[in-house]
């Protein structure tokens, strides 16, 4: 098989962010995901980060997760909790019909806060290779930040369901990313949710890093004829001396 290998996989590290409305699950998804546990009781979260090691389709990486507050009352913190981030899981419960509404809010939020970040970018001149957010403007003009739209708590959607698979489906399509149904109490769908997040940070990545050699290349090259270019001119100049 070929597999394209990223240029500094041993050193990845990707870091991405848990969002979503109070008690639809974040926490008890990132427990699950780096302890195999599951919570049952609900402590409400301000902001915790854990890390892990993991194997992706080119190699090792870690995943730094920032887990952050649902709850109104930490609205007015949540800009600072979306720069410099790489991806974003977007999560509802299947159980809860106005965290489902709020989705598009909470993406609106991001976009605005990274948009930000793009406008400080091309007025102070600094690099965002590394420092910055993972941004991008897509094909059809839209900033392209790797998310994924997360439906928890499918254990209960037999009997509690508010939100459709279709809807779901749609407001995903909207934003051109994938929608994935979880359960953090029975482990369904847990692994791959946070997978495909990190595939499309890496593969964005990875894109990035193409482009910026590209870059640096047809930089080196314009150099090199210029330099051919001021060579040429002196040696006529130096002819038509004689
Ligand atoms: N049955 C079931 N319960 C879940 C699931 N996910 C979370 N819960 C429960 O829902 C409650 C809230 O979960 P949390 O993970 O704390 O919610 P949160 O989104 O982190 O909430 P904030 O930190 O306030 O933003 C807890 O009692 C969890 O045990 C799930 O998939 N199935
Ligand atoms: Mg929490």
């Amino acid at each position: 098989m070929n597999m394209q290998r990223h240029p500094s996989a041993a050193l990845q590290l990707h870091r991405i962010v848990m969002v979503g409305a109070g008690g639809v699950g974040k926490s008890a998804l990132t427990v699950k995901y780096i302890s195999g546990d599951f919570v049952q009781e609900y402590d409400p979260t301000k902001a915790d980060s854990y890390q892990k090691r993991v194997v992706l389709d080119d190699g090792p990486c870690t995943v730094d997760i920032l887990d952050t507050a649902g709850q109104e009352e930490y609205a007015a913190i949540r800009d600072n909790y979306y720069r410099r981030r790489d991806g974003f899981l977007l999560v509802f419960s299947l159980c809860e019909r106005d965290s489902f509404l709020e989705m598009d809010q909470l993406r609106r939020q991001i976009m605005r806060v990274l948009d930000e970040d793009v406008i400080d970018f091309g007025s102070n001149g600094a690099s965002n290779i590394n420092g910055g957010n993972a941004l991008s403007i897509g094909t059809n003009g839209a900033v392209d930040i790797p998310m994924v739209l997360i439906g928890n708590k499918s254990d209960l959607a037999d009997m509690y369901r508010q939100v459709s698979v279709e809807e779901a489906q749609e407001l995903a399509l909207s934003w051109n990313t994938m929608y994935i149904e979880t359960s953090a109490k029975t482990g369904q769908g847990v692994e791959e949710a946070y997978t495909e997040l990190l595939r499309l940070v890496n593969r964005r990545k990875l894109r990035e890093s193409l482009a910026n050699r590209q870059k640096l290349q047809a930089k080196a090259m314009a150099i090199k004829d210029a330099q051919a270019a001021a060579a040429a001119a002196k040696k006529d100049k130096a002819c038509c001396l004689m």
